[in-house]
């Protein structure tokens, strides 16, 4: 019999550190700041010595997976068996050749590839602490994650080493950087002895630090265990998507950030299936790949799916089975045309970096259309109100969770604030319902308060975009002299529709034939496009910059 943690409390104590940096674990939050971990199913109860890429990879080799394909690009295909080879090589050249001692951050930058994916998993492997870095960062911002993350080691994609170069220089710490794809680390790895054992580390050792994609504020580094990895994979995807080792997985995000990290690489490969990376992955690009590489679990944000219904008629996409929306919330009008051009529910599901991955969802066949669903097992969640209380079900509130992952701030005191109580609270407004379901109603700093009224923006969008001549929309608060705040949408329109007055009427009839009047956006503007994130969020923040500034007649671009 293997030896478990005690589980018994819910904040075990930490096991002896593989680590020999201990950066990462010394700069853990104030115990009292943790939020509670929950491990009730037992599968969650992992063993005290956990390395997450040999539970990933050489277990699936060993139960038999290893001539099964484990990363499809459009550059060719790698089997379970020649990807574990490549990520020992990797390993070997971070110990041997760059002086990796475990607990040593490692910088990794590239887009969806099979070198980016075998780079992490050897930086697990070794011992190392992976930070990955989204490919449209600038050296600002690798700059600050160097820096604050006391990275030692580069490994970074050809295509993307200008900026790297350029962050480089001002950061003390780092040693080496070596790239992929200019045949550099190839060659170190041609000629590293594979055989390295994996590091012996604690499943409570950090194995991940992931930024989050801040739209206000420094980015927060959040820290992940080797138990984190396997737990997101046990939770939601043993439980919720259920997948097995014949599918194949596809998807848009990068692997940089938690959501394709789990989607495109944990999921699979915890169940010996088959992932396809795309380094593009535009509706177009997605779409096309599907069919071509006939995937059955997709991953995306809700936008994608939208443009994606609206194309799809030219594309054989019989082969999917289970299509994951995450990210923002996913409008109703956006399920439903997926429904119609898919034949499939959407699996909406709420995540956050600081919880790694999704943590309230629903089995297609529990889903409520424009609910999000109920906690995930293993997850707890309340929503709460202003004292900390739980508020009576269909009341509005703040969203609280808590399960096995959980809020760890790398060295910041944002910790304190979304950890309270022992519960994460993502800056989310929810109303749960009688039956146990969360609808969302809007990040808690964009709720809208007009004339005394709480008004969700992305209600009133989901109103919009049921509309035939909207493309994509936002709606946020904009000043307004006799009303103090007023409901603006900024609206896309799809190609052939003609903006003007007559639309602007048409489209605030329409909303207020569809939710209650009074949210109807009294202002409408008609824009190119919207400002979003790297991971496809809409920048909120920037249309009310912009909207505050047409207020004051100083318009400028949303995007600018
Ligand atoms: C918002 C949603 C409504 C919400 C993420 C899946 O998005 C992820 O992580 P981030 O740290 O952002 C977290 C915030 O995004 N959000 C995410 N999903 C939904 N809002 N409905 C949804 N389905 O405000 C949350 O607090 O970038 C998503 C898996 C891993 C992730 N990191």
């Amino acid at each position: 019999m293997e030896r478990l943690q005690d589980w018994s409390g819910a904040t075990p104590d930490l096991t002896p550190s593989g680590h020999v940096d201990t950066f990462a674990r010394d700069n853990l939050p104030p115990r009292a700041q943790w939020p509670e971990f929950r491990f009730g199913l037992p599968e969650l109860r992992y063993p005290p010595r956990l390395n997450c890429a040999v539970e990933l990879l050489d277990r699936a080799i060993a139960r038999g997976r290893g001539d099964h394909p484990a990363i499809v690009t459009p550059a060719g295909t790698l089997t379970y068996r020649q990807l574990a080879e490549r990520v020992e090589r990797i390993a070997a050249v971070l110990v041997r050749r760059l002086g990796l001692v475990p607990g040593n951050r490692v910088l990794l930058r590239g887009a969806n590839n099979a070198w980016m994916v075998a780079a992490y998993l050897a930086v697990l492997r070794a011992g190392g602490v992976v930070v990955a870095t989204m490919p449209l960062l600038r050296a600002r911002e690798i700059g600050h994650m160097l820096r604050k993350a006391r990275i030692s080691i580069a490994l970074c994609d050809a295509r993307l080493a200008e900026e790297m170069r350029k962050a480089a220089a001002e950061a003390p710490d780092l040693r080496h950087c070596v790239c992929w794809g200019d045949g550099e680390l190839e060659g170190m790895c041609a000629e590293a002895a594979p055989g390295l054992p994996a590091c012996d580390t604690a499943a409570d050792d950090v194995c991940l630090i992931a930024f989050t994609s801040g739209t206000t504020g420094e980015p927060k580094g959040t820290m992940h265990f080797h138990r984190d990895m396997l737990a997101i994979c046990d939770s939601y995807a043993r439980h919720v998507l259920r997948p097995g080792p014949s599918d194949v997985f596809i998807g848009s995000p990068p692997i940089a950030f938690t959501f394709g990290l789990g989607g495109l690489v944990l999921f699979p490969f915890r169940v010996g299936a088959t992932t396809v990376l795309l380094e593009k992955a535009g509706p177009e690009e997605l779409l096309a790949a599907i069919a071509a590489h006939r995937a059955t679990i997709c991953f995306t944000a809700p936008t994608a799916y939208r443009a994606m219904a609206q194309q799809a008629a030219g594309h054989d996409l019989s082969c999917l089975r289970k299509c994951v929306s995450a990210g923002e919330a996913l409008p109703k009008p956006v399920f439903e045309a997926w429904r119609r051009a898919t034949g499939l529910k959407l699996m909406d599901g709420i995540g956050a970096t600081e919880m790694l991955h999704i943590f309230i969802a629903a089995r297609e066949e529990e889903i409520r259309p424009g609910a999000t669903g109920r906690p995930v097992p293993g997850y707890e969640a309340k929503v709460i109100g202003e004292d900390g209380r739980e508020v009576p079900r269909g009341t509005m509130g703040r969203l609280a969770v808590r399960g096995p992952t959980g809020c760890r701030y790398l060295a910041d005191p944002r910790q304190a604030s979304y950890v309270q109580d022992g519960w994460n609270l993502t800056g989310d407004t929810y109303v749960q319902d009688e039956d146990g379901y969360f609808w969302y109603q809007a990040r808690s700093d964009d709720m809208i308060i007009s004339a005394g009224y709480n008004i969700a923006g992305p209600e009133v969008e989901a109103a919009l975009l049921s509309h035939p001549a909207v493309r994509e929309c936002g709606v946020v608060g904009a000043p307004d002299p006799e009303r103090g705040t007023i409901v603006k949408a900024y609206v896309v329109l799809k190609p052939g529709h003609a903006s003007g007055p007559d639309l602007v009427r048409a489209l605030q009839e329409h909303v207020k034939a569809e939710i209650a009047p009074y949210k109807y956006p009294r202002a409408i503007e008609f824009v190119e496009a919207l400002p979003r994130t790297e991971t496809g969020k809409l920048q909120r923040f920037a249309l009310r910059r912009h909207a505050a500034a047409a207020a004051h007649g100083m318009a400028t671009a949303p995007g600018g």
